[in-house]
């Protein structure tokens, strides 16, 4: 548990290193996200980096794909590709893009355009009933995500087809790009509309990596599942945290060096 919190920590380090150094990126929904993708690269999930087209593997869906700087780090201390790919984000002709592109090893979709994750897991989940395959299929959406209509026909789906292959978690930190998302489009009760929709729903706290792994490991025969995971955006750095100006823009030097501070 321990290394793990201290992977997350390394995550969170290398998110404002990386939207320092590009001078662009969003540091808001990567760090809200950093714990629950730490507990799946570095607990749940089975992959191989040295082969990441393995059939066998599980997958994973970012359906948020401006999370891609926690995503890339990650997917970099997994080894699907060298640490120094991180000092290169956002940069032409590089691997790292700003939005993850399928090119990159490791990335099995390329997201950005909000609200089709869920739809491509999906896909994925039935392909592997279909092919007798026991992988299983993780997705992660913000919850200003579920603003898009597209996730709901998505959510319909899959528990009309009983994908019980799939795990969508719900990264809610409650801000979406310019305010709450309460405010935006509200969303609650957001547990019971996913129950109305035929899924089997936890909540919990997104930072806790216990609650993370047991909720992960939870399994449910017949239905897809949902993780509702309570986040705080800009988590770990004082002065991002739940703050939407933080939702994309990246940190001028003094505040690099004040966030790189407090995650020492
Ligand atoms: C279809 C589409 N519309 C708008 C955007 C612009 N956009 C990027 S991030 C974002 C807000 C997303 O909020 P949320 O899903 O809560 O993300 P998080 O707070 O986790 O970063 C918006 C509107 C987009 N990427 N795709």
């Amino acid at each position: 548990m321990e290394k793990l919190e201290q992977t997350a920590r390394q995550i969170r380090r290398h998110v404002i290193q990386m939207t320092y150094d590009a001078g662009s990126g969003h540091p808001g929904g990567s760090l809200s996200e950093t714990d629950i993708l730490t507990a799946l690269y570095f607990y749940k999930m089975r992959y191989d980096p040295k082969n990441p087209e393995w059939p066998d593997r599980d997958r994973f869906v970012l359906s948020k794909g401006h999370g891609a700087p926690a995503f890339y780090a990650v997917l970099a201390e997994a080894g699907f590709f060298g640490l120094d790919e991180l000092k290169n984000l956002r940069k032409i002709n590089h691997l790292l893009q700003g939005h993850p592109s399928n090119e990159t090893p490791g990335v099995e979709i390329s997201s950005g355009s909000l609200g089709q994750g869920l739809s491509v897991a999906n896909g994925i989940a039935l392909a592997g009933k279909l092919d007798k395959k026991t992988y299983h299929v993780y997705v992660l959406l913000g919850d200003g995500e579920l603003d898009e209509g597209q996730v709901w026909e998505a959510a319909m789906t899959a528990g009309h087809y009983k994908l019980d292959n799939i795990t969508a978690i719900i990264d809610r930190n409650g801000i979406q790009q310019t305010g709450k998302t309460e405010k935006t489009k509200s969303l609650e009760p957001l547990a019971e509309k996913w129950k109305a929709f035929g899924w089997e729903v936890s909540e919990i706290d997104g930072h806790d990596i216990k609650e993370i792994m047991d909720a992960l490991d939870e399994k449910t025969t017949g239905k897809p599942h949902v993780i509702i995971a309570n986040t705080v955006k800009g988590k770990g750095v004082s002065f991002m945290e739940n703050d939407h100006e933080w939702h994309g823009r990246a940190p001028n030097k003094e505040e690099y060096e004040k966030a790189m501070r407090e995650l020492a």
